[in-house]
């Protein structure tokens, strides 16, 4: 019996995933072979999406026997092939004889295959197509929702969520909307990501408690999420055991504590048989962790991978682990260097179900890092690659960000130079975002944001694709037949959108430079005096941070040779982050020919420039997107505008009245 296809509820956009799109495409008769919960996910869809207009639906067990009994051909066939050698997920594609063909070696690929003739559409049905094979570069591709159950005073319903309330928890309890769930799970498999993770890394008291009493509320979220193979993690506190059960000690080598995760593991999965397994945030912000028993974070991760692995589950252990609290009067520490120095000796002693979580930036999501020295540092380690869609520190949704290039850059990047491994073949462990979604009509609070989720899961699947054609296969989907107009309008403002942010924010990579608390806008000095370890160092003769071995911090060393070599002069570093790396006075001569004040202001107008003409491009669009939406974004560009005006006129401001330097284009009024 086929599972109905989720409904959504009235007036949330369906996104990018209308199998129905098969439907006008006269799919008249599909054989599914296979059998399984996932098979049947499958199988409701093609019945739903044809069935309407008399297509028909033949199931036949695996190995049943392919050709029609009438003799007819089937114009889709969709099979489960245990003989195939194609891993859990991947799936082999083809067409012959007029029959489009799906063969997978298990129900997961089955699914994703389903969706790969999806985003297709007629191309799938048309001419003869020889055997390709598809399989995901990573066998985890998640979404951690920073969600929290109670709605905290500061942080609201979703921590650094700009999409409305969470999908999961309303007011302290679960909303029990099973439905959207669901229909939320078939979004994520559409773009192919397989986890989630549905609650905050800064695990509260509510959420503690969802390890224990509260366990059938992530039960009846997995049960929404499994139809289309989303498995179910948890964010855990370290120090559960004493916050629940009243224990002495959470130290990880205590038999108590051992004991104590073992059994909250073995009611989970009493509960949820597929758990996916723990994220954990230790020694990080105020969390607890293994440090207060002068244990390591190996010690702490593997103990409760211990737990896990009698389960097939994994711990995903965060390596965003620094002190926030450095006196700004003696700001020896470097952050930068923190997760590098913590976790990189420690590389070999992790369990094999344990998974370091690298944040892609030594930071925190800055617009513009260097890729994290960590994720060529530990090859004995199951390391995945974080990244942040939900753009705390680019916009917000507010502002149009597509941040495809961005990450594109750092999964390709080859952390020993040109030669080794990119980051996406050492992220063994797996590829993270920080979730953008919410219960906004939309998903994303912006609507083109959603572009940033579709990319995420499709470079996930396949980290060395082009972003630019995920885009384009994006605007396919969501404007499914745009005239050329719509296109190149919505190529135009996304491509680019994440240099502009860049031109009018911090410069350089030098990072930071924000509102403190909830980091938007402008605040060029906000944490230049505060002890959370982001400092940009300007003065009156120059800016940026010395992190060279020579004479800085030490953490250009923390690379291998080829690029530790790179980043230490000043005069091979990337003019992009060389205010990552060095303190320049105001007149050095960049790459580019511009001094750095010049360069500082130029763009600082341009990308204001730019942001003002999106914003004229897209009051163009009126006459071709749904009203709604137009408006929505047009009303986030007026926004994007002012708060691109705010953001030049402070940092410009500022960098005047520091350097003295006046601008050579003569815009600048000291
Ligand atoms: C920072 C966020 C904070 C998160 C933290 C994390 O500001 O809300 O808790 O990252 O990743 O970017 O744990």
């Amino acid at each position: 019996m086929p599972l109905p296809v989720p409904v959504l509820p009235e007036g949330v956009d369906p996104a990018w995933l209308p199998v129905e799109a098969l439907r006008p495409l006269g799919v008249r008769r599909t054989l599914i072979r296979g059998s399984g919960p996932l098979v049947d996910t499958v199988h409701g869809e093609v019945a739903d999406a044809c069935g309407r207009f008399g297509g028909k639906v033949v199931r036949g067990e695996e190995g049943a026997a392919r050709g029609a009994p009438d003799g007819a051909r089937y114009d889709l066939l969709l099979e489960v092939s245990a003989a195939e050698g194609l891993g859990a997920e991947g799936f082999a594609f083809g067409r012959d004889g007029g029959t489009t063909t799906v063969t997978a070696s298990g129900p997961h690929g089955l699914l994703y295959g389903l969706f790969h003739v999806v985003r297709l559409g007629a191309a799938a049905f048309a001419g003869p197509v020889a055997r390709e094979e598809h399989r995901p570069a990573t066998a985890l591709r998640m979404l951690d929702h920073w969600d929290n159950v109670s709605v905290h005073p500061v942080m609201g319903q979703v921590e650094r969520g700009y999409a409305g309330g969470s999908l999961f928890w309303r007011d302290g309890r679960a909303r029990g909307e099973a439905e959207r769930v669901r229909a939320y799970g078939r979004l994520l498999a559409a773009v192919g990501i397989n986890a989630v993770a549905v609650n905050n890394v800064n695990v509260r008291e509510a959420e503690t408690r969802l390890l224990t009493e509260r366990l059938g509320e992530v039960a009846g979220l997995a049960e929404a999420l499994r139809p289309y193979g989303i498995r179910t993690h948890l964010s855990v506190n370290f120090a559960a055991p004493m916050l629940l059960d009243g224990l002495p000690t959470a130290d990880p080598l205590d038999t108590g504590v051992r004991a104590w995760w073992a059994g909250a593991v073995r009611r989970v999965y009493a509960a949820i048989p597929d758990f996916g397994g723990f994220v954990v945030k230790a020694d990080s912000e105020g969390e607890p962790g293994p440090f207060a028993y002068g244990r390591s974070h190996a010690d702490g991760a593997n103990m409760l991978a211990a737990a896990l692995a009698p389960y097939g589950g994994t711990v995903h252990w965060r390596a965003f682990v620094y002190d926030h609290r450095q006196d700004w009067r003696d700001r020896g520490t470097d952050r930068a260097r923190a997760a590098h120095d913590h976790f990189a000796p420690l590389d070999g002693e992790f369990a094999g179900n344990a998974v370091l979580q690298v944040k892609h930036g030594p930071m925190d999501f800055q617009v513009r890092e260097p890729v994290s020295p960590v994720l060529g540092a530990m090859p004995r380690t199951r390391l995945a690659v974080e990244v942040q869609a939900t753009q705390e520190y680019t916009g917000q949704q507010r502002h149009v960000c597509w941040l495809g290039p961005m990450w594109s850059e750092v999964l390709r990047f080859r952390t020993d130079g040109a030669a080794g491994p990119s980051v996406a073949e050492s992220a063994r462990g797996g590829i993270v975002a920080v979730s953008n979604v919410g219960d906004d009509p939309f998903w994303t609070g912006h609507p083109l944001a959603q572009a940033n989720l579709h990319t995420f899961g499709r470079l996930a699947w396949r980290p060395d694709a082009d972003p630019c054609d995920v885009l384009d296969e994006w605007i396919g989907l969501t404007f499914p037949g745009a005239p050329a107009r719509l296109a190149d309008g919505l190529r135009a403002v996304l491509r680019g959108s994440w240099r502009t942010y860049e031109k009018y924010t911090a410069p350089l990579g030098v990072g930071f430079m924000v509102q403190p608390g909830h980091h938007y806008g402008p605040g060029v000095d906000g944490y230049e005096y505060s002890r959370w370890g982001t400092y940009h160092f300007a003065d009156r003769d120059g800016v940026g941070v010395d992190r060279s071995a020579a004479t800085g911090t030490g953490y250009a060393a923390q690379y291998a040779k080829a690029w530790a070599e790179v980043y230490e002069s000043v005069d091979s570093c990337p003019d992009e982050l060389l205010l990552f790396f060095h303190h320049v006075p105001y007149g050095h001569v960049l790459h580019s020919g511009k001094t750095v004040i010049q360069h500082i202001y130029d763009t600082h107008f341009e990308g204001v420039e730019e942001a003002e003409e999106a914003r004229r491009v897209w009051a163009g669009l009126g006459d071709l997107v749904e009203p709604a939406r137009h408006a929505r974004v047009a009303e986030r560009y007026e926004e994007q505008v002012r708060c691109a005006r705010e953001w030049r006129d402070q940092v410009n401001s500022y960098f005047l009245r520091k350097s003295g330097v006046p601008d050579g284009q003569g815009r600048l009024i000291h």
